[in-house]
């Protein structure tokens, strides 16, 4: 494709408001917190499409935007019976026999087990899916560069956006994922990413009351 340019967007803003801005989405994103505990509150459709538009908006290799996004709503009951059963199926064998004892160890201050009765409760599920390989319009295949690091920007995004809309959202990774492939309906060239769940904390909701690293521990400046 020809390189075709149009003028960016931006608006530069004096370096207080900067540095205001900076500090203000700092502070919001440290108030984002991994939710276990959902409230059987609906979120309407819109604004679940508007956060997927928001992910859809992240760089990818090549621009090749390697993502699929399926939303699973609370109307097919069934639906989610499903998939909470296959879910918890395989938490069940990691919990009791895949994970090894260093992993479990590492996990018990989250306080999570195998049960997971938000796949039914929350108002909403994301199983995000990475797309390796594109189709050509010719039947060719098109390799989707570093497409595990642009799906995972993306949910980045996605959780961002979903946060600062003022829903709550548990990054989800029942290992292994394929029965989101089967119960989705989704192609086995599709490799599930991770199941993001969202919607409205139940009231009273409590989180592990764990700490972030500090700067000076995260970072080097040279
Ligand atoms: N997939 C399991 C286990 C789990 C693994 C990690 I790493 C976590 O940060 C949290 C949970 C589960 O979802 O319970």
């Amino acid at each position: 494709m020809p390189l075709r340019l149009r003028p960016l967007n931006h608006r530069a803003l004096d370096i207080a408001e900067v540095e205001a801005r900076a500090h203000a989405f700092r502070a919001a994103m440290d108030r984002r917190r991994t939710v276990r505990d959902f409230a059987d509150r609906d979120v309407p459709r819109t604004i679940v499409e508007e956060a997927i538009r928001t992910a859809g908006t992240a760089p990818s290799g090549a621009n090749l935007q390697p993502w699929h996004f399926v939303a699973v709503s609370r109307d097919d009951r069934t639906l989610r019976r499903r998939l909470r059963e296959s879910a918890e199926a395989e938490e069940r064998e990691f919990y009791t026999r895949r994970a090894p004892q260093a992993w479990l160890d590492a996990l018990a201050p989250l306080g999570t087990d195998w049960h997971k009765p938000f796949l039914e409760v929350a108002p909403w599920l994301i199983a995000i899916f990475v797309i390796p390989h594109g189709v050509a319009a010719d039947g060719s295949t098109i390799k989707h560069y570093y497409a595990v690091e642009s799906v995972g920007i993306a949910c980045g995004f996605l959780i961002a956006a979903l946060h600062h809309a003022g829903l709550v959202t548990l990054t989800h990774t029942p290992s292994p994922m394929g029965f989101l492939n089967q119960l989705l309906g989704r192609p086995t060239s599709e490799r599930p990413f991770l199941l993001l769940v969202v919607g409205y904390p139940a009231d009273g909701a409590q989180v592990p009351d764990i700490t972030r690293k500090p700067l000076d521990e995260i970072a080097s400046f040279r």
